[in-house]
C-alpha cells in the first residue's frame, strides 16, 4: 500500500506542533506519512512572526500579522510551556514569566530546528483552494515567489491557519468623517504612534487591554475605552476611563450612548477577529464562532462534515501551545490509525455535549479548568508526555488575580513551571519601565 499523503496548511505554532508531532513518531521507529506543509509568509512562527505590513503582505496575500512591537505575553508563560521542551532547556536558566515577542518566538523556533522539521515545509507558498475528491482532496497552492500554481492530491487535510488574522470590522456612524484615524487591532504597529495622543478604544478583551496598556506605557495623553457589554473593571491608571458604547462620531467628538463625549485623536477597534478560511469551499469550511467549544468539531479537532480533515487551533485560548500540541499528537494517531474515529451521530453530539459544558461554565476561572481539562484529555489517548495540568491552571488562577490587584504590574510576577517545577525568578525591570523588549534585552541577567 502505498504512503499516505498529509497536507498541514499553515507553519505557526499548530502547524508546527503537527510536524513536531510526526517526527517525535518517526524518532521512536514510526513510519510516518509523506507531509507537505504550505506557508505563505517566508519563515515560521505564524503570528509570533512579527511583521511590519500591514494590508497586504509582499505577495499582494492578505498579511496575516496582528502582532505589535513591544507585545509581552498577555498570560503566564507557564499555561503555555511545550511538555516536550521546557523553557529551561531551551534558555538553559529559568526565565521570568511574561517574555515579549521576541524570546517567545526564539521559544518556538527552538524546538522545530531541534527536531529538524523545516525542510517538510514550502514556504511563500500560499493555498488558494481545497476540494474533496476521489476520497481525499485537490489542494492548490501558489508558489509567490515564481507566480505559479501546483495542484496535489492528499488524504488528509490538517487546517492550522489560525483564526485572529481577518478583523472583525463594525461601522458605526460618523465613521466616514472621523478627522483622525481609524484602524483596527490587526493593523496596530507601533505604540509611539499615538504619543501625546487622545485615543478610544472598543471592545474590552485582550487587545483592547493590551493595546490601551502599550500606548499608555509609550506616552499616549489619555484611553478612553467603551464597552458594548460590560467594562474591563480594573483599577486604571487615572488618564484611562471605561465609558458606554459608542453611539457615534462627529468631527473628532465620539459620542457614547449616555450621551457624554470625548474628543479623540484615534479610534482602535479591537473588537476581534473572524474564522476566515477563503481558500476552503462550502463542504469543508468550519463555521463557528470564537468560543472554547467549537462547532463540527469532533475532538475539538476532526471536521464532521468530512472526518478526513482536521483543524487545529480553532478554538478561543487560555491554554495555547501545550493544547496545539495535544491536538497534534491526538490527530496524528487518529491518520496512522491508532485512534478510532467515530459515526456522525456520535461526533455531533460530542461537540453538542463540549458546547453544552462550556455554556454552563460560571466564569474565567471554571473556562481554564474547563479548556486544561481538554488539553488532559487529548493528552491521555496518546504518548505526548503528561505534565501537571494543575499548575498550568494554577499559574493562570494568579494571573487573574495579580490582573485584579494592580493592571500595570501583573506582568512582574512569576510562577512555578509545569514542567521542571521551576520558579520563575522576577524580570530585572518592571514592565512599565522596559521599554526595550528585545531577546537581549529580556535575558539579561541582574538590573
Ligand atoms: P497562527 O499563529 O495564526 O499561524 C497560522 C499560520 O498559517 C501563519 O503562519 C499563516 O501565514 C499561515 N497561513 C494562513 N493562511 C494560509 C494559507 N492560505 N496558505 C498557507 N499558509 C497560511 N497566545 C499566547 O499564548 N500568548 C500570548 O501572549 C498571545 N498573544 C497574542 C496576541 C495577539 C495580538 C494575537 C492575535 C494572538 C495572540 N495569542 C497569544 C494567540 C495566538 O493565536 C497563538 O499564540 C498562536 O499564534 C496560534 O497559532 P496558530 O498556528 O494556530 O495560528
Ligand atoms: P476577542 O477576545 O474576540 O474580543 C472581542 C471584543 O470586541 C469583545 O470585547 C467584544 O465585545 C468586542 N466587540 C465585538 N464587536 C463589537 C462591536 N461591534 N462594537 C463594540 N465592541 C465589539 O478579541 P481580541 O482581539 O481582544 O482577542 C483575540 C486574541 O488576540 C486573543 O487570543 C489574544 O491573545 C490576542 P463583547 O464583549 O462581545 O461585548
Amino acid at each position: 500500500m502505498s504512503k499516505k499523503r498529509i497536507c498541514i496548511i499553515g507553519a505557526g505554532p499548530s502547524g508546527l506542533a503537527q510536524l513536531r508531532a510526526f517526527q517525535s513518531a518517526a524518532a521512536k521507529g514510526a513510519e510516518i506519512p509523506d507531509i507537505v506543509c504550505y506557508e505563505k509568509q517566508s519563515d515560521w512562527g505564524g503570528l509570533w512572526n512579527y511583521t511590519w505590513r500591514t494590508g497586504v503582505d509582499e505577495h499582494c496575500n492578505p498579511c496575516h500579522g496582528s502582532m505589535y512591537r513591544y507585545l509581552w505575553s498577555n498570560g503566564p508563560k507557564e499555561g503555555l510551556e511545550f511538555a516536550d521542551y521546557s523553557f529551561e532547556e531551551h534558555f538553559g536558566k529559568p526565565i521570568a514569566s511574561y517574555p515579549p515577542r521576541a524570546v517567545l518566538f526564539d521559544y518556538i523556533k527552538g524546538r522545530v530546528e531541534k527536531a529538524d522539521v523545516r525542510k517538510y515545509i514550502k514556504f511563500n507558498t500560499v493555498v488558494r483552494d481545497v476540494r474533496a475528491i476521489d476520497g481525499g482532496f485537490e489542494v492548490t497552492s501558489r508558489d509567490c515567489e515564481d507566480d505559479s500554481e501546483t495542484r496535489e492530491h492528499f488524504d488528509h487535510v490538517i487546517v492550522a491557519s489560525g483564526h485572529f488574522s481577518f478583523p472583525n470590522v463594525p461601522h458605526y456612524p460618523g465613521f466616514e468623517t472621523f478627522q483622525g484615524r481609524i484602524l483596527h487591532a490587526h493593523d496596530f504597529r507601533e505604540a509611539r504612534e499615538f504619543e501625546g495622543k487622545d485615543i478610544l478604544i472598543l471592545g474590552t478583551s485582550y487587545s483592547a487591554e493590551d493595546i490601551g496598556s502599550q500606548c499608555w506605557k509609550y506616552g499616549c495623553k489619555s484611553v478612553t475605552v467603551a464597552h458594548r457589554t460590560a467594562p474591563m473593571g480594573y483599577d486604571w491608571p487615572e488618564n484611562w476611563q471605561e465609558v458606554p458604547a459608542l453611539d457615534h462620531v462627529d468631527g473628532h467628538t465620539a459620542h457614547f450612548i449616555d450621551g457624554t463625549s470625548k474628543e479623540v485623536d484615534a479610534i482602535i477597534l479591537c473588537t476581534g477577529y473572524r474564522h476566515h478560511f477563503p481558500f476552503l469551499p462550502d463542504d469543508l469550511r468550519l463555521k463557528t464562532a470564537n468560543r472554547l467549544a467549537a462547532n463540527d468539531l469532533y475532538k475539538g479537532v476532526v471536521y464532521t462534515g468530512n472526518p478526513d480533515m482536521f483543524y487545529l487551533g480553532m478554538q478561543d485560548q487560555w491554554y495555547t501551545f501545550n493544547m496545539f500540541d495535544a491536538q497534534a499528537w491526538w490527530v496524528r494517531d487518529a491518520i496512522m490509525g491508532l485512534i478510532d474515529i467515530p459515526g456522525a451521530a456520535e461526533m455531533e453530539a460530542d461537540w453538542k455535549r463540549r458546547q453544552a459544558e462550556e455554556d454552563a461554565l460560571e466564569d474565567d476561572y471554571a473556562c481554564i479548568k474547563y479548556q486544561g481539562g481538554y488539553t488532559a484529555e487529548l493528552i491521555e489517548e496518546t504518548d505526548y508526555p503528561s505534565f501537571d495540568i494543575e499548575a498550568s491552571n494554577d499559574a493562570f488562577f494568579k494571573w487573574k488575580k495579580h490582573k485584579k490587584q494592580a493592571i500595570m504590574e501583573f506582568r512582574n510576577h512569576g510562577y512555578v513551571s509545569p514542567m521542571t517545577g521551576t520558579m520563575a525568578p522576577a524580570h530585572h525591570t518592571p514592565w512599565a519601565d522596559a521599554l526595550d523588549d528585545s531577546l537581549e534585552s529580556y535575558l539579561q541577567t541582574g538590573s
